[in-house]
């Protein structure tokens, strides 16, 4: 069976690419979404994305993706820095998550310092734009291939 990995991405980052260029680039989250489908494939892997503006759709999607899924590429937005609910559902996950975030929350504002999210990231990517999603997955890529023993190597 295929391994699937989960692109999940939270509140306005469907506006990605429409607005704010400057601090979110200018990539749109399609452009995004078949990147990493696309790059995924060369790794033999799937992927299923999913953006949503609602916490409880986000937790849904995380229980889905624990026990039907290789691993999570996560970008919380704003819910990184308030969510609780978001760190209770991924403590429950064994698989690797990866949380990206297109800016460098910690060059910002004070209150984007803090992530609920980043206590139960196997990996933590910030300020690398759209590439920091290419980076998830490879990472993840390498890291489904230890899990899975798929024969994935390590560079
Ligand atoms: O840098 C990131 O990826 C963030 O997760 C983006 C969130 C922000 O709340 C986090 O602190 C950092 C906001 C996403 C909003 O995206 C927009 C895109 C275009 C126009 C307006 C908002």
């Amino acid at each position: 069976m295929t391994d699937v990995i989960f692109l999940l991405n939270g509140p306005n980052l469907n506006l990605l690419g429409q607005r704010r260029p400057e601090v979110y680039g200018s990539t749109t989250l399609g452009d995004i979404e078949n990147a990493i489908i696309e790059r995924a494939a060369s790794y033999g892997l799937a992927v299923e994305c999913l953006q949503s503006n609602h916490e409880g759709v986000l937790i849904d999607a995380i229980q889905h993706a624990r026990l039907n899924g290789s691993g999570i590429i996560i970008n919380p937005g704003a819910y990184t820095h308030t969510s609780i609910a978001l760190h209770d559902a991924l403590e429950a996950v064994e698989i690797p998550v990866v949380e990206v975030h297109l800016s460098n929350i910690h060059r910002r504002e004070p209150f984007r310092h803090h992530s609920y999210v980043s206590p139960q990231a196997s990996a933590v990517i910030a300020g690398a734009g759209a590439y920091g999603y290419t980076m998830a997955l490879d990472y993840l890529a390498t890291s489904a291939a230890r899990v899975l023993g798929q024969g994935f190597e390590e560079s």
